[in-house]
C-alpha cells in the first residue's frame, strides 16, 4: 500500500495566516513526515489555488495581470513552504497546462454521462466595471436587518445567506458604481441532484471519517443536493471547452480540487523517472488517499468534488480519509486574511524559527473544536515543553558527559530496575504516540511526546549521575549517560515529524546517521542501545530560547490581545 496526501490549496489572494497553516499545510506535512519515518511510500502534493474573481479583481486593483499576480504569489508561497519546512513532493499551480486539460476532460466526461445541463440565469452586470459581478462583489442593504454593507452572498451582521438580487440598493464592491443591470447569461450546471443517492451511499460507507467531516457531509445531503453552476463570466480561469462559452471559465471550486490530480501529473512529467500519476490516482490503485483541510472546505471535498469524480466515470480515486480542522481563533476572534487580523505566515517567519511555530500550533490545533492562539499559550509550549523538557535534557547530558567522559559515549555499568522501568514506560508511550499519529490526532500526539521528554528527564533525576560521580560510581554514571544519549536519539526521531529542524540539530551534534533516523521498532531495549560505547558526540547549540514575560507583553502590544474579543464579535472570515 502507498499513501497519497494532499493539503487544501492555498489561495493566492493575499498572505496566509497561521489559521491556514494549522488547518491544512502543517497537519498534512506532519502526517507525511510521520509515514515516511515509518518507511511508508508517500506522495505529498499541494499547489496554489489561482483562479476566480478575487484574483482577477486584485490584479486589476494593482494594475497587473492575473498571471503576474499569481506568479508573484506563487513565489511568496514557495518561500513560506521552505521556511516552515513543508515537505511536499510537489507543489504545483492550479493554472498549470495539465490542470486546464484535465478540468476540460472531466467536464467533457460529465457532459457525455448526462450530468451537465445548460441553464440561463440572471446576474448583475456592472456597466462601469464592464463585468458580471460575483455575488460577493455586490454590496447593498440587507433586507432582513438593514445592514447597509451586506455582501451579495451573506450579511455579516445577521449572518443570513443571501442572493445578490435580495439586496436593496445594490452596488459594485469594486468601483462603488450602482450602474448595475440584471442580464441574462447562460451557464453550465452540474446535476448533483442526480448523484445524490450514490453520494449518500459513499459518504455513509466511510466509517472512519472524523465526526466533524461526516456530520457536515450528511447535513448537506439532508438539506437536498442542489445542482451547481460550474461556470462563470470571467476571463481568468480554465476556459470552457464548448462553443458559445468563449468568454467564460470554469468556477474556481470546479477546477481547484482537480488540481490535486493535475499537480501529481506535473510531478510525474518533471523528469524521466518513468512515473505515472495514475499509479496514485487510478480508482483501481492500491493508494490510501488522505486529504487535509479547514472545515469550510469540507463540503467541497465530501460532496462536490466526489460528485464530479463520480459523474465523470469514477476513474480517479476518492479520498479514504478526510481530516477537517476547526477554526483557530486569535484571542477568541477569527484570524482573517481579508481583514488583516491575527498573525500572518510571513510575520511569524521574522519572529521565531519554524519549529517554534510548528510545535506551538500543533499544541493548540483545533481538532475536536475551535481553539485559541494566545501568546501566553505560545510561550508556555516553547518554554515548558521545548526549552525546559527537551532542550534542557539534551544540553544537560552533553555537558555532563563532556565533564565525566569527554567526547564519546562511555562503556560500563549494569542495567538496574530503573533502566528496566524506563524501557517499559517508554514502550507504552511510543505505542501511544504511534497510535495517535496513525489516527491523525496530533494534539494528543504532542501530549504524548511531551510525556516522552518528561520521561527522559525523570530518568536522569532518578539516577542522579552527579551524586554517583561524587561517590565514585563511574560505572553507573557511564550506564546512565549511554541510556540518556539513546533516549535523546529517540526524542529526536519521534519528534522529527513535528519539529524537523531541531531533530536535524540533534542528529548532527550526536552523529546520528541516516539509518538511525527511523521510527523505533518494538524492541525498546535494543533501541536504547543503538548508540554504542565509543560513539562520538558533540554539544549542540542551545535548542530553544525561552520567551520571557516582557516579550509576551511586547508581542501583545504589537499584535493585539484579548481586547480584540469584543471588537471581533462580528468579524467573520470572508471566504472568497
Ligand atoms: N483555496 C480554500 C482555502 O484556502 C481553497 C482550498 C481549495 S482546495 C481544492 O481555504
Ligand atoms: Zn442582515
Amino acid at each position: 500500500m502507498k499513501y497519497l496526501i494532499t493539503s487544501a490549496l492555498p489561495y493566492v489572494n493575499g498572505t496566509k495566516h497561521l489559521g491556514n497553516l494549522v488547518g491544512s499545510l502543517l497537519p498534512s506535512d506532519i502526517y507525511a513526515r510521520f509515514l515516511r519515518l515509518k518507511g511508508q511510500n508517500v506522495l505529498y502534493i499541494c499547489a496554489t489555488d489561482e483562479h476566480g474573481s478575487p484574483t482577477e479583481v486584485a490584479a486589476k486593483q494593482e494594475g497587473i495581470t492575473p498571471q503576474e499576480l499569481c506568479d508573484r504569489q506563487y513565489d511568496i508561497q514557495q518561500t513560506m513552504n521552505k521556511f516552515y519546512n513543508l515537505s511536499f513532493d510537489y507543489f504545483g499551480r492550479s493554472s498549470s497546462a495539465n490542470n486546464i486539460k484535465l478540468t476540460q476532460y472531466i467536464a467533457q466526461k460529465l457532459e457525455e454521462n448526462g450530468f451537465i445541463e445548460e441553464r440561463v440565469i440572471k446576474q448583475y452586470f456592472s456597466v462601469d466595471d464592464n463585468m458580471f459581478l460575483a455575488d460577493r462583489f455586490i454590496i447593498g442593504t440587507c433586507p432582513y436587518c438593514g445592514n447597509e454593507n451586506a455582501r451579495g452572498d451573506q450579511c455579516e451582521a445577521c449572518t443570513k445567506v443571501l442572493d445578490a438580487t435580495d439586496l436593496i440598493n445594490p452596488k459594485s464592491a469594486i468601483s462603488g458604481s450602482s450602474n448595475l443591470e440584471l442580464r441574462e447569461t447562460k451557464h453550465l450546471f452540474l446535476l448533483q441532484s442526480k448523484l445524490a443517492q450514490d453520494l449518500e451511499k459513499w459518504v455513509n460507507s466511510n466509517e472512519t471519517w472524523p465526526k466533524l467531516v461526516k456530520s457536515i457531509a450528511q447535513k448537506w445531503l439532508k438539506e437536498g443536493l442542489q445542482d451547481r453552476c460550474i461556470t462563470r463570466d470571467l476571463s481568468w480561469g480554465v476556459p470552457v471547452n464548448k462553443p458559445g462559452y468563449e468568454n467564460k471559465v470554469f468556477y474556481v471550486w470546479f477546477d481547484a480540487p482537480i488540481a490535486y490530480i493535475a499537480a501529481t501529473k506535473d510531478w510525474s512529467d518533471i523528469d524521466s523517472k518513468n512515473r505515472d500519476y495514475l499509479d496514485w490516482w487510478s480508482s483501481k490503485s492500491d493508494t490510501k488517499y488522505v486529504q487535509f483541510m479547514g472545515k469550510d472546505n469540507i463540503p467541497f471535498h465530501t460532496i462536490t468534488f466526489p460528485a464530479t469524480i463520480m459523474g465523470a466515470g469514477s476513474e480517479f480515486k476518492q479520498p479514504d480519509f478526510i481530516k477537517g480542522v476547526n477554526w483557530l481563533n486569535y484571542y477568541d476572534g477569527k484570524f482573517s486574511t481579508s481583514s488583516k487580523r491575527g498573525i500572518f505566515m510571513n510575520q511569524a517567519m521574522d519572529l521565531y524559527p519554524a519549529d517554534y511555530w510548528r510545535y506551538a500550533l500543533v499544541s493548540c490545533m483545533p481538532e475536536s473544536d475551535d481553539s485559541n492562539f494566545t501568546w501566553e499559550g505560545f510561550a508556555k509550549a516553547i518554554n515548558n515543553d521545548l526549552a525546559d523538557a527537551y532542550g534542557n535534557f539534551v544540553q544537560r547530558i552533553s555537558v555532563m558527559n563532556k565533564k565525566y567522559f569527554g567526547d564519546a559515549i562511555p562503556d560500563g555499568g549494569v542495567e538496574t530496575d530503573v533502566e528496566k522501568r524506563l524501557e517499559s514506560d517508554l514502550t507504552k508511550l511510543i505505542q501511544e504516540y504511534d497510535e495517535n499519529m496513525s489516527n491523525i490526532e496530533f494534539r494528543k500526539s504532542v501530549q504524548t511526546l511531551y510525556s516522552i521528554f518528561n520521561l527522559a528527564n525523570a530518568y536522569i533525576a532518578e539516577k542522579e549521575p552527579w551524586k554517583r560521580a561524587k561517590e565514585g560510581d563511574m560505572q553507573d554514571v557511564a550506564l546512565t549517560m549511554r541510556y540518556a544519549f539513546n533516549m535523546a536519539r529517540l526524542c529526536a526521531v519521534l519528534s522529527s515529524p513535528i519539529i524537523p529542524e531541531t531533530s536535524e540539530k540533534v542528529y548532527n551534534a550526536f552523529g546520528i546517521s541516516q539509518d538511525l533516523r527511523k521510527f523505533p521498532s518494538e524492541n525498546i531495549h535494543e533501541e536504547l542501545s543503538v548508540l554504542k560505547p565509543g560513539h562520538v558526540v558533540s554539544q549542540p547549540e542551545i535548542l530553544f530560547q525561552k520567551i520571557l514575560p516582557e516579550r509576551i507583553a511586547e508581542l501583545k502590544t504589537i499584535f493585539g490581545d484579548e481586547n480584540l474579543k469584543t471588537a471581533n464579535k462580528h468579524g467573520k472570515e470572508l471566504h472568497i
